[in-house]
């Protein structure tokens, strides 16, 4: 008989705790920083819905922030609203749904305009930088939403990079 070196409930607790740092490395993470002006933007993650569950999709955003349980619908979170410029505000996808994701930008509050934000969306997949969006610097007046990318079904990455008048919505 093996004898192991520490207790089984160590041993539960140390397979658990590496079995979520290997979600953690192949956890995407989608980081929003923008400039001094306007003094709050929000990050926005459109999920489908599950491919269990009847819901129908679920809305990440400061109001609603998802599950920092990598095992609870929706499989992902918004660490922080910041409200006071600069950011950074992430959203973290521990698990992918084979449907398609939408992110946006909402110029929530604050002077000035997305065009002129220095907004930058950067997304990694662990600590590798997959893609890095800057903000379209052609504002029409009034247009507070920056569709920056889908995530497709097959986990390809569509990019959008376009300000407009509405947000996006799920299927
Ligand atoms: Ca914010």
């Amino acid at each position: 008989m093996v004898k192991l070196p520490i207790s089984e409930p160590e041993y539960k607790n140390l397979f658990t705790m590496t079995i979520n740092l290997l979600r953690l490395g192949r956890a995407r993470r989608i980081v929003l920083t923008w400039g001094q002006n306007p003094s709050d933007l929000d990050s926005h993650l459109l999920v489908p819905k599950s491919d269990t569950d009847g819901n129908l999709g679920f809305h990440i955003f400061y109001a609603n922030t998802g599950s920092d349980n990598p095992d609870d619908y929706p499989y992902a979170y918004l660490d922080v609203d910041d409200t006071s410029s600069y950011g950074p505000e992430t959203i973290t996808i521990f698990g992918r749904l084979n449907q398609k994701y939408k992110y946006y930008v909402h110029h929530y509050a604050g002077d000035g305009d997305l065009a002129h934000s220095g907004a930058v969306v950067k997304v990694y997949i662990g600590n590798q930088l997959m893609k890095t969006y800057n903000v379209p610097t052609q504002q029409v007046s009034g247009y507070r939403y920056w569709y920056v990318f889908d995530i497709n079904a097959d986990g390809t990455i569509t990019d959008r990079n376009v300000i407009q008048s509405s947000a996006p919505t799920l299927p």
